[in-house]
């Protein structure tokens, strides 16, 4: 372990990109298998690719969406603090990273020896890491183009001082898994960060079902377009001859489960094709897209705890919107 400089802005970085999606399951085994099911279902990462990236970055400045402007909020507010805890010399690895804007206000203070974001969409990765370089340049990048839906073993990176891994996973992407693959999510960033590390989490919360439906179906109909992106993407990119407009977006929040739940629901008695494949819908069936869990403050710190992380610190804002954990693997 070498100190670093007393601040690394005096430094220049390096940017290295490295590829770990090399033999995933395809988009075209993913839909096939997911439109065979007796509930059809596609998984929520593959409305990232260029344009459903841009329509998340507009649902995140939607006055429905409260989400992403109250966890900069509480981010900011006490970003010294998480600087402070999480201490000098960090390797701080972010999980489906995005644009990248959330990062810069932790990166701007943490000033981490190596920063490693995780992302399924190479050409967002790399757009970010541009920006990122440009306003940083003393930061050192190792962008991961990964599915972070799998386990993931990152490459070692050698010759950068590191005291201490801590994982970033901001804007509740974690609810967008079941709380039992959430479980096994916080176990592999455990045995990533190792005793003594830390994770930076961002959690939205339980609250009122309007306020929830508003934001998972605004009135400018944003989050339609994302959704229902999945079945242009599937035309562009697999040759389907899926009638976009013939299907409708549908959100609602489940009580019983607290999660908002997703679909694409069909409008007619209607089929596609897809690889030679051909799928029948009926009036009023749904193509399961994406859910997000929502928890109490306790309720996630239960279910991190089963993935041996101790609850730190949490953060929230005046209304108890979202919260923002600080946790420790033990
Ligand atoms: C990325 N994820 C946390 C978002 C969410 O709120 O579950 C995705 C999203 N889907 C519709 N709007 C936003």
């Amino acid at each position: 372990m070498t100190p670093g400089p007393a601040s690394r802005r005096e430094g220049v970085g390096v940017v290295r990109h490295y590829n770990l999606l090399v033999g995933a399951a395809s988009f075209l085994d993913d839909v096939l298998a997911g439109l065979e099911a007796p509930q059809k279902a596609i998984p929520p990462k593959y409305f990232y690719d260029a344009r459903g990236s841009q329509l998340f970055d507009a649902i995140c400045a939607l006055p429905e969406y409260y989400p992403t402007r109250t966890e900069m909020a509480i981010t900011e507010r006490h970003v010294d603090e998480i600087a402070r805890l999480l201490g000098p010399d960090v390797q701080l690895v972010e999980f489906g990273s995005g644009s990248g804007v959330k990062t810069r206000l932790l990166v701007d203070r943490l000033e981490p020896s190596l920063y490693v974001p995780i992302e399924i969409s190479p050409a967002v990765l790399r757009e970010a890491c541009g920006a990122l370089a440009i306003l940083f340049p003393w930061l050192n990048i190792s962008a991961v183009v990964a599915d972070f839906s799998r386990p993931i073993r990152l490459p070692e990176f050698v010759g950068i001082p590191v005291r201490r891994k801590a994982v970033y996973f901001p804007g509740s992407t974690v609810g967008n898994f079941t709380p039992e693959e959430a479980v096994g999510f916080l176990v592999g960033v455990r045995e990533m960060v190792g005793p003594g590390g830390m994770l930076v989490i961002g959690v939205d919360l339980k609250k009122d079902k309007r306020m929830l439906e508003a934001a998972y179906d605004d009135a400018q109909g944003v989050t339609a377009e994302f959704n229902l992106n999945l079945l242009h993407r599937i035309n562009r990119e697999l040759g389907g001859d899926f009638q976009v407009k013939r299907f409708r977006h549908k959100a609602f929040y489940d009580e019983q489960k607290s999660r908002i739940e997703m679909h694409l629901e069909s409008l007619y008695s209607q089929f596609a094709h897809v690889g030679g494949r051909r799928f029948d819908f009926r009036p009023g069936e749904t193509i399961h897209t994406e859910i997000s869990c929502k928890y109490s403050v306790e309720e996630f710190q239960r279910l991190a705890a089963r993935a041996r992380f101790h609850a730190e610190k949490v953060w929230t804002d005046p209304a108890g919107l979202f919260s923002v954990h600080l946790m420790i693997a033990v």
